[in-house]
């Protein structure tokens, strides 16, 4: 269809006149959907990356438990992990750059469509919290570096030496590698956390975090603390995020494209799915190009999948709390 022809009908449409046969195709196929959130209100239901997800949903079950919204329940979670010294891959003990500093990303979003990041965030052990003040009491959306650690002292969070001395050890044998200037992604040095709930109301918040791809080029951020990519939720929909090679996730807005795939009616799995091979798609190198995705329905219904084998996520509702392989495409 031409541009000026899609315009006008565009208008006519507007003004509830016309529809063209092929318009109320994709209309119809938009509204394919057939949630009823109202069946599961009151059923909290909380969806999170990896193993260190199961310590993490406790945390924010323990909220939901309470009453409390799904904002709360997944700050509360992956604070969890942020805090834990001994995961290499997000706050306190994450993996330092090529220059050993540690720098940490992470975003939240909630049922109101409001959102809040922070990137290349350093010495605040938790840059959740950071993000979603920038969320609550800015005009703003992202603020990264120097500003957002002065940001995050202003609203009272403490400075940190984030290199634990697991990590300094772990960096500086890589240092003494030969082929250290090309930092290489593999699936034992990125493991994002990544959670979304559903609280007693029904509403849905998300929330993602990490000190990103170790050793990677001073500066470098990913796909963890930008809405659209690492994470995103539309309360009307369901909620997506991600973990792996941020660099690939952020190539096809991977969290805004789960959600998107959502609302024509895919299931949470079979949205992952698509855009997991949207993926493969859009990248001749497939070489140890690890990226998994989660979503949530409003239905709370729940899926997961990635390009490799070896992605789990933790599931957490009032009838379980346990591990689930992600289907996947291929073995590495
Ligand atoms: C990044 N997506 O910085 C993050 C890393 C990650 O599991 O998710 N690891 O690219």
């Amino acid at each position: 269809m031409k541009r000026r022809t899609f315009l006008n009908l565009s208008a006519l449409a507007s003004l509830g006149i016309f529809i063209p046969k092929s318009m109320a195709k994709e209309s119809a196929a938009s509204n394919k959907s057939k949630l009823n959130p109202d069946r599961v209100k009151g059923k909290p239901v909380i969806i999170s990356t990896w193993n260190h997800g199961l310590a993490a949903n406790k945390a924010a079950w323990q909220k939901l438990e309470a009453g409390g919204t799904a904002l709360d329940a997944v700050e509360a979670g992956v604070r969890v992990t942020e805090s834990d010294e001994t995961n290499r891959s997000v706050g306190l003990g994450g993996l330092p750059d090529r220059d050993g500093n540690v720098t940490l990303d992470a975003c939240i979003m909630n049922h109101e469509n409001e959102c809040g990041a922070v990137a290349f965030l350093q010495e605040i052990e938790n840059p959740i919290s950071v993000a979603r003040k920038v969320m609550e009491e800015t005009p703003h959306v992202m603020i990264v570096g120097s500003g957002a650690q002065e940001f995050a002292l202003e609203k009272g969070f403490e400075k940190k030496n984030l290199l634990t001395a697991g990590a300094k050890k772990d960096w500086m044998e890589w240092k003494e590698q030969e082929d250290q200037k090309k930092p290489a992604i593999n699936h034992e040095n990125h493991d994002t956390i990544g959670m979304l709930a559903m609280d007693k109301e029904g509403n849905l918040s998300g929330a993602c975090t990490t000190s990103g791809w170790a050793y990677k080029l001073p500066g470098r951020v990913g796909d963890s603390p930008i809405i659209g990519a690492g994470l995103f939720v539309d309360n009307e929909v369901g909620a997506a995020c991600a973990t792996g090679m941020g660099e690939a996730v952020i190539r096809i807005a991977g969290g805004s494209t789960v959600v998107e795939l959502m609302r024509q009616g895919n299931s949470p799995q079979e949205a992952c799915k698509l855009v997991v091979q949207r993926i493969q798609q859009k990248h001749k190198n497939l070489e140890n190009l690890q990226v998994g995705f989660l979503a949530m329905n409003k239905e709370g219904e729940v899926g997961g999948y990635s390009v490799y084998a070896g992605f789990n996520y933790a599931l957490k509702n009032d009838s379980t709390d346990k591990m689930i392989d992600a289907k996947y495409d291929l073995e590495w």
